[in-house]
């Protein structure tokens, strides 16, 4: 079933076709970009760069969440993604969202121009519930166990595809209960899982789709890529494109992805099978 359009600032998105969230990684040290787009100049130049090549939504983050990252000040984290925002809010004309875990960088984000929430802590912090509904900001809700300096230090489930939806329909209905006007939910592929629940995760993201949301899945560059193919982080783009298709035909209405302009023509052609309204066929 398709998931009802989502109001995302002047933005509508319709999920009639898969969407390309293009990633934005303003820090030094994200495990596959962290110091490419440090300097604002560079990921100004990025953000435009993945609007061109057809990004549906740019996903702007100050502060890596690769296991066992530190945690930064709000100061730094928004030194680090303020003038990207602000910046691009006025430069592409696709929706911006925030990758942070910190009401008040997720507030002052949405001040400079954000008008999507994405917190990898699945709005755990009432103040985080609390700024998307005052905001009237729709967030992304993904699931993590513990924090990132912790996660992969407890990696049990008994059902694991049972017990992240569980989790993330409690969170989605406390956040629309308090007011947020919209949630996106996300399994957090590769947060707190080993590559046999990721595998499944992806293998079963369909039955995401009985909570009613859209499901966003991130699996561009990550570790369990490199388990299966061998590769090091900077070569697994095939590996990446081939991970967000089986996602998309798995039930995967967002993909959040590094490579925009490979995932744009991947995703093209997966919801051509798909038989999505939004692809034009000879007949139409
Ligand atoms: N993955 C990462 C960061 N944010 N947000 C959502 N909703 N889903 C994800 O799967 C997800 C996310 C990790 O990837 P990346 O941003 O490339 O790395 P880092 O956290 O090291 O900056």
């Amino acid at each position: 079933m398709r998931p009802e359009p989502l109001q995302c600032g002047p933005y509508r998105l319709a999920f009639d076709r898969t969407l390309i969230m293009g990633v934005l990684n303003v820090t030094p040290d994200s495990f596959s970009d962290g110091g490419r787009f440090l300097a604002p100049e560079a990921a100004i130049e990025q953000g435009r760069r993945m609007a061109a090549e057809g990004a549906d939504l740019l996903d702007i983050g100050g502060e890596s969440t690769r296991p066992g990252a530190d945690e930064i000040s709000e100061k730094e984290e928004l030194r680090r993604i303020g003038p990207v925002l602000e910046a691009l809010s006025k430069q592409v004309k696709v929706p911006l969202s925030v990758d942070t875990r910190k009401p008040r960088v997720a507030a002052e984000a949405v001040r400079l121009g954000a008008c999507l929430i994405n917190d990898v802590s699945g709005l755990r912090d009432p103040a985080m519930v609390r700024t998307a509904a005052e905001a009237q900001v729709p967030a992304v809700i993904m699931h993590m166990r513990g924090t990132p300096k912790t996660m992969q230090e407890q990696v049990y489930y008994e059902d694991v595809v049972l017990e992240i939806k569980n989790y993330l329909r409690e969170r989605a209905e406390t956040a629309l209960a308090a007011g947020v006007p919209g949630v996106i939910v996300d399994p957090g592929i590769g947060f707190g899982k080993n590559l046999d629940h990721n595998l499944e995760l992806l293998r079963r993201l369909g039955e995401f789709g009985s909570l009613g949301c859209p499901v966003l899945v991130g699996v561009s560059r990550k570790s369990f890529l490199g388990r299966i193919t061998e590769k090091p982080v900077n070569e697994r783009g095939a590996a990446s494109v081939a991970a967000a298709v089986g996602a998309i035909m798995y039930g995967a209405h967002i993909v959040r992805v590094h490579d925009v302009a490979e995932s744009k023509t991947a995703a093209r052609v997966a919801d051509a099978i798909l038989g999505r309204e939004a692809v034009k066929t000879e007949s139409s």
